[in-house]
């Protein structure tokens, strides 16, 4: 399918019905449409940063979609109102300084009067709201941020008390507070994130039914954002100890606190409705799920089905649902169904003993004796029991090297059951002894015995000629040095406007055959920054949020012809850090709280720009959960929760994914700098893992030898230490 069409089916697809009383949406053919917002005026296609920043050759605009839409009917007098408020109040990009675009664009007052005279001409009123976010932002608890402004609190007011049918449209890079629709009465309530060059066109295509709504929320919505579990522990400028631990998300609130949730992970409305008949198989330590869903609603659609499962609580704590697999189903007609098969192993439902063995197994994924429950269905609150599995004894898994222990004693989130129940309870974070200097100096390979320039090359290695040993004999420490490090943005070696250049970029490096690899962001297209155009793809969230594997890997494909075309030969993205805040300012290019589906999303993104021979780097390794002061704030997490969570979604990638490359984070983790972290990059990934590809650093990132270590921009030798590759 041709580039702009696959986005706006893709945009159209990630976008999230929450509410829709009375069948308020699609609106019918004809329907006199009003619509509300300043924001109609332009369209958010990604956040701002790296993760932004395509240039295209016509930016989307949501009102223009809509007036040229034959369905509809958009009042032309509202329109021109509109426009010519903003003609007095253009858009404010923030003078184009970097991170100077505000999150959100003011939003014109509205008369009492006029919205009762838009009323009396029209059959229902659209209200746009939008934000944006990005890097070196967070978003913050405030009006004009996740909350609304005033002015935006008085348009949903006005129109909700004179307009009978109300539909608000979310244009965001984040989730914003809803808490709106206990206050006026929204028929209607659709996320459609930032979806690229073609959202408006995507929105058009859902508000008039052409396009049904098939996402479904890769977040928790809580109704307030104090109730989020990390709501104590983000945005701090030096140190953030992550003491809701495994308790993210869904964990946290389908466990402990489910009333405090508006829309639970997961979920998302249809114009049409399903039935789902699951039934569980289990044979040779692999558990598969049949799930049969029917259309029994009058238009086509589409249904996600999640497969979540529930450990016994035991002598570790586990939280009340796990994501553990998930389908969707092709486009069905009413009455048409199809059967879903999803399978994981028994061993999927372990979890880690980082607590000095408290189940008898320290560092170890252990299956704790007890009933496995296995829930299907549409989002993690009705999923449905159709499943138990009962162990009579702990199993071991497997035992692991323990790493990067904390660096400070705190008290964190564990669940203990109280009558059947799981409540909250509060424990020390183990911090178990790993003398890891001990452990780096064990692992140091021999060093080569330097050769006079043998004419080898690395075309010579790659035909097997000679070893990869032999070749790098001949190099001088120069050559050495320069190998690992990158240049850019912008280098001439490479091709103009990229983000970075690396390997043969010397003379020197050259005559021995090694090429300059170009690397460009970003997870929402290519950034080329001399302007040259580029497909401008959904955001990462809503990609997400369309649950469908198949559809991200086609997507990126053409991300990898693209690269291919102008001799680039990595992706700087996906982003898949997770969504361990609402308020983290480059959620919109991150994927979810939920680690499992995250891992997922990334290996489809690898594999479609892995199609063309480009490289995708899965970033940031690891715990960049905020933009405030990311280079130097330190993440303070327990191994358990790096293991089960953190870590997850690049393994998954790594293990799963194509032509991988890893970019690691700025923050420290645990004392220890991510571009120069022994454990999470040897230990970890090269390791446990058996990764053997690139691993860059981000763009000035700071490196540290010892634990808490003055940082230093050129103390590359920790980050080789480490076994990274290109600074
Ligand atoms: C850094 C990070 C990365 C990005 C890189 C190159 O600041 O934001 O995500 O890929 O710059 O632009």
């Amino acid at each position: 399918m041709e580039m702009y069409a696959l986005c706006r089916r893709a945009a159209a697809e990630g976008a999230v019905l929450l509410k829709n009383d009375n069948a308020c949406l699609p609106f019918a053919r004809g329907t006199k449409l009003a619509v509300f917002g300043r924001a109609q005026t332009f369209y958010y296609k990604s956040g701002t940063g790296s993760g932004g920043m395509v240039h295209i050759d016509k930016e989307p605009c949501t009102i223009e979609s809509l007036e040229q839409d034959p369905a509809l009917q958009i009042d032309p007098i509202l329109a021109a109102q509109y426009r010519d408020w903003v003609k007095r109040h253009p858009f404010n990009d923030g003078g184009g300084r970097w991170g100077g675009e505000p999150w959100f664009q003011e939003e014109m007052p509205l008369e009492e009067q006029t919205v009762r005279e838009t009323a009396a001409r029209n059959d229902a009123a659209l209200v746009v709201l939008a934000r944006t976010a990005g890097e070196d932002h967070d978003n913050a608890d405030r009006p004009g941020s996740y909350r609304l402004t005033a002015e935006e609190e008085r348009l949903l007011s006005l129109t909700t008390a004179q307009f009978d049918r109300v539909a608000v449209v979310l244009n965001v890079g984040n989730v914003i507070d809803t808490s709106f629709l206990e206050r006026y009465p929204v028929s209607s309530l659709l996320y459609v994130w930032q979806g690229g060059m073609a959202g408006a066109d995507a929105l058009a295509d859902l508000l008039t039914g052409r396009q049904v709504p098939c996402g479904k929320l890769t977040d928790t919505i809580a109704f307030r954002l104090e109730d989020h579990p990390a709501f104590a522990d983000f945005g701090h400028k030096r140190k953030n100890r992550y003491r809701e631990d495994i308790y993210v998300g869904y964990r946290y609130f389908e466990t402990f606190q489910k009333d405090a949730v508006q829309f639970p992970f997961g979920f998302g409305l249809s114009y049409t409705s399903f039935e789902q008949h699951a039934s569980i198989s289990f044979r040779e330590g692999l558990f598969t799920v049949s799930c049969t869903v029917t259309n029994v609603g009058d238009r086509l659609g589409k249904e996600v089905i999640q497969v979540y499962f529930q450990a016994p609580c035991g002598k570790l704590g586990t939280p009340s649902r796990q994501l553990v697999a998930f389908a969707k189903t092709k486009e069905l007609a009413p009455n048409e169904s199809q059967t879903l098969t999803m399978s994981f192993p028994l061993d999927a439902m372990a979890s880690y003993d980082d607590d000095g063995g408290v189940t008898g197994h320290p560092s170890s994924y252990v299956l704790e004796e007890g009933s496995y429950e296995i829930y299907v269905g549409s989002d993690v609150r009705s999923a449905s029991s159709v499943y138990t599995y009962t162990l009579d004894a702990l199993r071991v898994v497997r035992t692991m090297q323990p790493i990067l222990p904390p660096t400070d004693r705190f008290e964190r989130t564990v669940a203990v059951e109280v009558d059947g129940e799981r409540r909250t309870a509060k424990a020390a974070v183990p911090i178990p002894h790993v003398d890891m200097e001990t452990r780096v100096a064990h692992k140091r390979p021999a060093p080569l015995e330097p050769t006079e320039d043998r004419g080898i090359t690395l075309a010579d290695v790659y035909r097997k000629a000679h070893t990869l040993d032999a070749f790098l004999a001949q190099f001088s420490d120069a050559d050495l040095a320069a190998l690992c490090c990158g240049e850019g943005m912008n280098s001439p070696k490479a091709t103009p406007g990229t983000g970075g250049a690396l390997g043969g970029q010397t003379a020197s490096l050259a005559s021995f055959g090694i090429p300059v690899c170009a690397v460009t962001d970003g997870p929402s297209g290519l950034r080329l920054d001399d302007g040259t155009k580029a497909s401008s793809i959904p955001n990462g969230t809503l990609l997400a949020c369309t649950w469908d594997t198949a559809l991200v890997k086609e997507v990126y494909t053409h991300i990898g012809a693209e690269l291919k075309a102008h001799a680039i030969d990595a992706l700087l993205g996906p982003g898949i850090n997770l969504h361990r805040h609402p308020l983290c300012g480059r959620n919109f290019e991150y994927f979810s709280e939920d680690p499992l589906l995250s891992g997922k999303i990334a290996v489809a993104v690898t594999k479609g720009v892995a199609a063309h021979g480009a490289y995708a780097t899965i970033k940031h390794l690891c715990c960049n959960n905020q933009e405030t002061a990311r280079h130097r704030t330190e993440a303070i997490v327990s191994e358990r929760a790096l293991r089960e969570l953190y870590l997850k979604p690049f393994e998954i990638a790594v293990k799963e994914g194509e032509r991988v490359a890893v970019m690691t984070a700025y923050n420290p983790v645990n004392g220890f700098c991510s571009a120069s972290n022994y454990d999470i990059i040897a230990t970890v990934l090269r390791d446990e893992w058996g990764f053997d590809g690139l691993v860059m650093t981000d763009w000035w990132a700071c490196c540290n030898l010892h634990r808490h270590a003055r940082r230093s921009r050129t103390k590359l030798q920790a980050m080789i230490r480490a076994k990274g590759d290109v600074y």
